[in-house]
Order: structure tokens, then C-alpha cells, then sequence
């Protein structure tokens, strides 16, 4: 069994998070600590530790961060100009929050994919 991170607690709203989007499946917040002007986490509702740990049965939640992305990214009108979805495995992807989350983030010229 996964242990839980601060962001079970954040969808299940014992702590206060201003929500951005939340419904069955998935929950949408923003980053504590901003890399860009816009930066917000998107988030399964059931704790998935890692993307090792995806499994079929998660695909409708999965497929949901995309589309609560495109309307989030709209909300916050980058859409035209554009933006970056980010997910980050493990130590070498650099993951910090065990519970898989969608970075969005936009709102600036992100430069490069990786730095060099
Ligand atoms: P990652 O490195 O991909 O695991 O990113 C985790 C992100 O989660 C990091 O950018 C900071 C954010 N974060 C961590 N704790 C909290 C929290 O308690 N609230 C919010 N809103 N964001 C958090």
C-alpha cells in the first residue's frame, strides 16, 4: 500500500488549497512554488505513487488530466501562445511528490526543453 502524500490530503480538502478544478477523477491546484507565471498541478484522485505504477485502469483518470489541462490552460489564456505539460519519475526525473501530477506550466517563453 502507497503511503499518502500532502496531496491526498489536498483532494480530500482537509487542508486549505484553493482548488482550480476537481470532479471524479482528478483535482487541479497551484504550485506552492511557481517556476512560471502560470504553474498548476494536476492531479488523479486515487494515489498512483509513480508513472511505474500506472496501470489500464487508471487511463480514464489519465486521459482526464489532458483534457482538464487544455481547459485549464485556456482558463489562464495561454492556450494561443502555448505551454508545458510536465511529469516527472523518480530521482532522476527529478520528482519531489510521490502521488503522479501534471505539471502546467505557461504564461512565458519556457526556453529549451532540458538544460544543457
Ligand atoms: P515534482 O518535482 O514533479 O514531484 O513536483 C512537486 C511539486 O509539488 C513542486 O513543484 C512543489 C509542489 N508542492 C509540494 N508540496 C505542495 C503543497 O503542499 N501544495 C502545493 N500547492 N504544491 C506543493
Amino acid at each position: 500500500m502507497a503511503e499518502e502524500t500532502i496531496f491526498s490530503k489536498i483532494i480530500r480538502r482537509e487542508i486549505a488549497t484553493e482548488l482550480l478544478y476537481q470532479d471524479e477523477l482528478v483535482t487541479a491546484f497551484r504550485d506552492i512554488h511557481p517556476r512560471a507565471p502560470t504553474h498548476i498541478l494536476i492531479v488523479p484522485n486515487v494515489l498512483i505513487p509513480t508513472v511505474n505504477d500506472v496501470e489500464p485502469q487508471h487511463e480514464a483518470a489519465l486521459g482526464r488530466m489532458f483534457t482538464v489541462a487544455r481547459k485549464l490552460a485556456a482558463d489562464a489564456g495561454i492556450s494561443e501562445k502555448g505551454y508545458r505539460l510536465i511529469m516527472n519519475c523518480n530521482s532522476h526525473g527529478g520528482q519531489e511528490v510521490y502521488h503522479i501530477h501534471m505539471h502546467l506550466v505557461g504564461g512565458q517563453p519556457l526556453g529549451p526543453m532540458l538544460a544543457r
